[in-house]
């Protein structure tokens, strides 16, 4: 069955991988998935035919015969269900790889997104210089307590898994900040994930696909 997923027409930071579709692509070149991309401009996402998909009108979304899926949360972990590869085969440690996936999204991405917000959105505000130092604070909390769970260990929890394609997925939102390099540990195992040949595959496909038609000015 094919599988088709959406991504930003043009992603708004230009091909760095930081839309959550890079994510899927990483999964979908994981367990070795081929997949085809429906590009979607931002009315395009608000339109009837893209809510039917997903009902907050975003990216990405998975679509495989009947099955349409948004979050990319459910959207890793489905491919990691169906396809060896992501997900250990005892079911303790299966389980707890899903409860790393679950934590990337619930106790590390929150403040992280935050941060992006409180940078991008609210820097001209009178209060910004007041409340950032409180918000790098929450981030830097939450990751000194990942570095101190990861220790010297490659993986959360033994062999690369969805919990740790999550979890680098979130983390690199964190690279226009600059804060990850205070975090050596971290910041190794963001590189050792960005090093897999899949996220490779899955970074130069949204990249292509963001510089598509694009001409350079010198
Ligand atoms: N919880 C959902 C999931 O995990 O799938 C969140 C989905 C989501 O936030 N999608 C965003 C979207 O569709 C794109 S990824 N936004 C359009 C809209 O809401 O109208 C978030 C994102 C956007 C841009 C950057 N960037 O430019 O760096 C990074 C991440």
């Amino acid at each position: 069955m094919s599988i088709t997923i959406t991504a930003f027409e043009r992603s708004p930071d230009g091909g760095k991988g930081l839309a959550r579709d890079t994510r899927v692509r990483w999964a979908l070149e994981e367990v070795g998935l081929p997949y085809e991309v429906r590009p979607l401009s931002f009315k395009a996402m608000k339109e009837p035919a893209h809510l039917a998909c997903h009902p907050f009108g975003q990216i990405p979304t998975y679509e495989e015969g009947g099955l349409v899926l948004f979050e990319s949360g459910a959207i890793v972990l489905h491919i990691a269900e169906h396809h060896a590869g992501l997900l250990p085969t005892d079911a303790d440690a299966r389980a707890r790889a899903i409860s790393w996936m679950f934590a990337s999204l619930s106790s590390v991405e929150p403040p992280i997104l935050e941060l992006a917000n409180a940078r991008l959105l609210e820097g001209d505000k009178p209060w910004s210089r007041e409340r950032l130092p409180l918000v790098q604070d929450r981030v830097r909390a939450r990751l000194s307590q990942l570095a101190s769970r990861l220790g010297d260990a490659d993986w959360l929890d033994g062999a690369f898994s969805a919990g740790d394609l999550m979890m680098v997925s979130v983390l690199l939102r964190l690279k226009p900040s600059g804060m990850l390099n205070e975090y050596k540990s971290l910041a190794a195992y963001v590189a050792r994930g960005e090093a897999r040949p899949a996220y490779q595959r899955a970074f130069a496909a949204q990249l292509a696909a963001n510089t598509v038609g694009l001409q350079s000015a010198d």
